[in-house]
């Protein structure tokens, strides 16, 4: 029997949440313990290529250039199977993968990742996803993937307790309830671009286990986020950015009183955002927000932004990025 030699290649852009995703339900299945929402970038593209390679033994996988080994390649490798399982076919792969953001700095590139690999896979294994599936494929590889299918804002549902099948449960969809007139940018401040020390995956697993201040934040995240869904349909940024802004410090709170503490945040990370509460006390509309790396993400209207970036830059010494909500993935060639 022959195999066809199948292609494709897919585009897809980070995420930073607004309500958190922190800790899971299910490590093996990657469901969460709350809903989160996010915005997709316009920034910061993945490019990702999957190539069958009938007759080769293994998986390779080059990132940036360089071979990948160790658990990179174990994830990607264990995500294909799940795939090669769910589609009864056997060859292995080439895939060959792009960033555009530093990896492993909080800057999500693994959603970014994920879900280009997501799209491109499916489509080289002829899966036969919807949307939908494809979110909760490439939920397998990292969670904030699934966001990342999506353009604009995303909501991931978590699966409601009781539910029959969670996996299928747990899946994000885009926001169509958003005010038009709601015109935001994201400002990524690049404080620091090199890979954390501790992985996400590992921080949220020792801060589910061991931090007294977990169940509360949950609680407080679940009823952030229909009050983020009621602030996004109202088009109200300041609303938006207040739920954000709290959301992420609570998250952060979290981290620091696990056992051992994550401390991603660093001095630089806490004088820029001294300064975002001096500039909101001083009339204006920014607010700011972190994930698992010291990078700091200042929420403001799109008119503002780069004058916003501009004193942002000068405060930290630091390079910014301006992002507005993108879109989702997409596959760029390749499909039959
Ligand atoms: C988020 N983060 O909602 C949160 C906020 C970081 C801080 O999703 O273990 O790489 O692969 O599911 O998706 C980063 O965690 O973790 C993340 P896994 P992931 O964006």
């Amino acid at each position: 029997m022959t195999s066809r030699s199948l292609a494709a290649t897919a585009v897809a852009h980070p995420n930073i949440a607004l309500v958190k995703y922190w800790g899971k339900l299910d490590e093996e299945l990657i469901l969460p313990l709350a809903d989160s929402l996010s915005m997709t970038l316009d920034v910061f593209p993945t490019t990702t290529t999957v190539r069958l390679a009938p007759g080769q033994a293994q998986d390779c996988v080059r990132i940036d250039g360089s071979p990948a080994a160790g658990e990179p390649l174990r994830r990607i490798t264990a995500f294909l199977d799940r795939l090669r399982i769910r589609t009864g076919r056997t060859e292995r792969a080439l895939v060959e993968t792009g960033n555009t953001v530093p990896v492993g700095a909080g800057l999500a590139s693994s959603a970014a990742g994920f879900a280009a690999l997501a799209v491109a896979a499916a489509t080289a294994y002829e899966a036969g996803l919807d949307p939908a599936g494809l979110s909760r494929l490439a939920r397998r590889g990292s969670g904030s993937a699934c966001r990342s299918v999506f353009g604009g804002f995303v909501h991931w549902h978590a699966a409601a307790p009781g539910a029959q099948d969670r996996d299928h449960a747990s899946y994000a969809e885009p926001l169509d309830d958003v005010h038009p007139g709601l015109q935001p940018a994201m400002i990524a401040v690049l404080l620091q671009t090199t890979p954390k020390a501790v992985s996400s995956r590992e921080a949220m697993h020792r801060t589910v286990a061991t931090s007294p201040l977990y169940g509360s934040w949950l609680r407080s995240t679940r009823e952030a986020l229909p009050s983020m869904r009621s602030a996004l349909r109202a088009g109200d940024l300041e609303r938006v950015g207040a739920i954000a802004e709290r959301n992420a410090l609570g998250m952060h709170a979290t981290m620091e009183t696990a056992l051992p503490p994550v401390r991603y945040l660093t001095p630089a990370s806490h004088h820029l955002l001294a300064h975002v509460r001096t500039m909101r006390a001083n009339g204006e509309p920014v607010w700011a927000t972190m994930d698992a790396g010291p990078n700091v993400k200042v929420l403001c209207p799109a008119v503002e932004a780069p004058r916003i970036a501009a004193e942002l830059a000068a405060v930290s010494g630091s390079p910014t990025a301006i992002a507005r909500p993108g879109p989702g993935a997409i596959l760029v060639a390749g499909g039959v």
